[in-house]
């Protein structure tokens, strides 16, 4: 083959990274993250590292650290040896041809080759993705603590550190009533000082979110991220028609595919997409549901699935090619994990994530962290959801 960009080996590994805290969650609380991490090589050399990270294994979706790591080793790896990965399209055929679904195993290949090819050609991956729009995006932090005093302690000090105005919480464990007095208490600690976003993670049915909505924008809330489960449109454009201009609905699990965005535009279901490079199927397919939403006169958010450095990295560089209609970004991963497995994370200046400039994702891996954190090596099992303070089941 007469390709630049011939696909030489593929290899992925499971790491196991503690957070800082327990992070809480509608469907649980996690103590550790557990990214796959993809490293692949060209012909000629140039190395590129991807990632895909979920969170409490099949708890967010139906794709685990473990399914990913067999899909990449077992089918994505072995078809794409030999191939010509200059032509990305091609390979995104190829791989769904030889397995169906899995969207975040295909990500982590894709964010790879792109790293590696926009290496060979010493350019930052942004250029291959239709060059930044942005240098920086603003960037919210999760409040998940589960408890009011050290969510406002943690809020305060990010404020006072000018990293964070936006500040999401994590609702839906809890009984709603609950939910809206934590959220009441921490918006009136904060008051005239941030913005303040919920997401629920599916965990409300439409009635509950109907009653409960209001409750939380009265509070202060102005983003309302996934209230109800994923398939329940009709509720999400009940919502979205009754809140008027005080507060926009996101779609996180609902939004996947272009498909799936089309869907939600047609019903005019939502106001925001919470984009996220794994849950697309990689950069190219983040652009396609970006392009939906610019049509659809939907607004993007640039969400995250707590990735280390690496998936966050290649998620800044295609958040940063994207319009205006955004709400900011949440590409914290790396900020709540113990520590990190590149040589320097991205800057966070007044409020904002700044977009690194280098060869690639402009960020560079730190080998060793890689050995350190490595199941393989540390013989660490699965992670499983905690079900914690949930009041059900
Ligand atoms: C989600 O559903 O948005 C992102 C940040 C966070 O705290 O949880 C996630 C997943
Ligand atoms: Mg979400």
């Amino acid at each position: 083959m007469q390709s630049r960009f011939v696909i030489e080996r593929i290899e992925a590994r499971i790491l196991d990274i503690p957070t800082i805290r327990p992070h809480k969650l509608a469907f649980g609380a996690i103590n550790r993250q557990s990214p796959v991490i993809v490293q692949l090589w060209l012909r000629h050399g140039a190395c590129g590292f991807g990632e895909a990270a979920t969170i409490g294994g099949p708890s967010w979706n139906e794709e685990s650290p473990e399914s990913i790591l067999h899909a990449i080793n077992a089918y994505l790896a072995p078809c794409l040896i030999g191939q010509d990965g200059g032509s990305f399209g091609r390979v995104l055929t190829r791989m769904d041809t030889f397995c169906r679904g899995n969207a975040f195993a295909k990500s982590a290949v894709e964010i790879a080759l792109i790293d590696a090819v926009s290496r060979s050609l010493e350019l930052p991956a942004y250029q291959l993705l239709g060059g930044k729009r942005h240098d920086s995006l603003p960037l919210a932090w999760t409040l998940a603590s589960g408890d009011v005093r050290k969510d406002l302690e943690e809020a305060q000090l990010r404020l006072e550190q000018k990293r964070h105005r936006i500040f999401k919480m994590k609702i839906g464990a809890r009984s709603p009533a609950d939910d809206v007095a934590h959220v009441s208490q921490i918006a009136r600690g904060l008051e005239g000082k941030a913005t303040l976003t919920v997401d629920v993670n599916q965990a409300w049915d439409g009635s509950t979110a109907r009653r409960f909505l209001p409750q939380l924008i009265d509070a202060g809330v102005t983003l309302i991220e996934q209230p109800v489960a994923k398939w329940n449109h009709e509720a999400l454009k009940v919502l979205s028609a009754s809140l008027g201009s005080s507060a926009c609905i996101m779609a996180d699990e609902s939004v996947c595919t272009p498909q799936d965005a089309l869907a939600l535009a047609r019903d005019q279901a939502c106001q925001v997409f919470s984009l996220k490079v794994a849950k697309h199927g990689g950069l190219l397919r983040t652009l396609q549901v970006a392009a939906v939403a610019e049509a659809a006169d939907i607004g993007w958010y640039g969400g995250t699935m707590l990735e280390t450095s690496i998936g966050s990295a290649a998620s800044a560089h295609v958040f940063a090619t994207l319009g205006d209609q955004h709400h900011g970004c949440e590409l914290f991963g790396p900020q709540l994990l113990v520590d990190d497995i590149v040589t320097a994370r991205m800057p966070i200046v007044d409020y904002e994530l700044q977009l690194p400039d280098g060869p690639g994702f402009g960020i560079e891996v730190d080998l060793g962290q890689l050995e350190r954190f490595d199941r393989a090596r540390t013989g660490l099992n699965a992670v499983h959801i905690d079900l914690g303070q949930r009041t059900q089941p």
